[in-house]
């Protein structure tokens, strides 16, 4: 379904939803702010609105996000300034009908995990394609785990189902902001969704890992024409 829509279109989709997030920003929220295409294009709205005398600090989810926040002139802090957020915004890889989501994608999954937990409410910002019946359709789930080891936890994953793929960058191994290595994990479709999350968060050598369950308190669909909200 993802190819078969053109990256102009999603776009469009994306931008739609990510100028509506950014009107849930009332003045004087501690708000997370999201990794991604999607994130970034709810920065610049959110962005365009401090220029209009909106007050609001920022708790990024990585290095990248914090880097384009400032570049836009908006006032970020971190977790340990700020432990509870008003509201988290971020994208999302796929949305399940429970609204459980698959993350990680940029492999920011462990900072986003930490931040959306800090929210009163966690906002998901998604283009139409993100949507399937169940998590897995489109998505490897992204598990994060210290390199340490790797092959032996990456067996481990294997036992529970998975075809795993240590995620690289020009041939050598991805790594997370927190130093971190990251193995896409297939398991086709996923059924249970929570059941798998605690079993591969048992799993010594892993950190956390890309699927988010009921995390979400809303999410927000660019569509064609409009935004469509889920709630749970
Ligand atoms: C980053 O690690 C991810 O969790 C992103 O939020 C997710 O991959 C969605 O990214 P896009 O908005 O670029 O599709």
């Amino acid at each position: 379904v993802v190819a078969q829509v053109p990256e102009a279109q999603r776009e469009e989709w994306k931008r739609r939803a990510a100028t509506y997030a950014a009107t849930l920003v009332e003045d004087g929220m501690k708000v997370g702010l999201g990794s991604g295409s999607t994130s970034r294009l709810f920065l610049q709205a959110l962005a365009d609105r401090v220029r209009a005398g909106l007050r609001c600090v920022g708790v990024p989810t990585s290095e990248a996000t914090a880097r384009i926040a400032e570049s836009l002139g908006m006032a970020i802090t971190t977790l340990e300034e700020e432990p509870d957020l008003d509201l988290a915004i971020d994208g999302a890889d796929e949305v399940d009908p429970a609204l459980n989501l698959i993350k990680g994608g940029g492999g920011a999954l462990l900072r986003e995990k930490i931040v959306a937990s800090a929210a009163r409410r966690f906002v998901v910002i998604v283009d139409h394609s993100k949507l399937v019946p169940s998590l897995g359709t489109n998505w490897a789930v992204p598990v994060e785990v210290v390199p340490f080891g790797w092959t032996r936890t990456s067996a481990a994953l294997i036992a529970l189902g998975a075809q795993t793929t240590r995620r690289e960058r020009d041939g050598t191994a991805y790594l997370t902001d927190g130093g971190h290595c990251i193995l896409d994990c297939r398991f086709g479709a996923i059924a249970e969704p929570a059941m798998l999350a605690v079993k591969i968060k048992a799993l010594t050598g892993v950190v956390d890992h890309g699927l988010f369950v009921h995390l979400a308190s809303m999410v927000v669909v660019g569509t064609e024409s409009a935004v469509e909200i889920l709630r749970r």
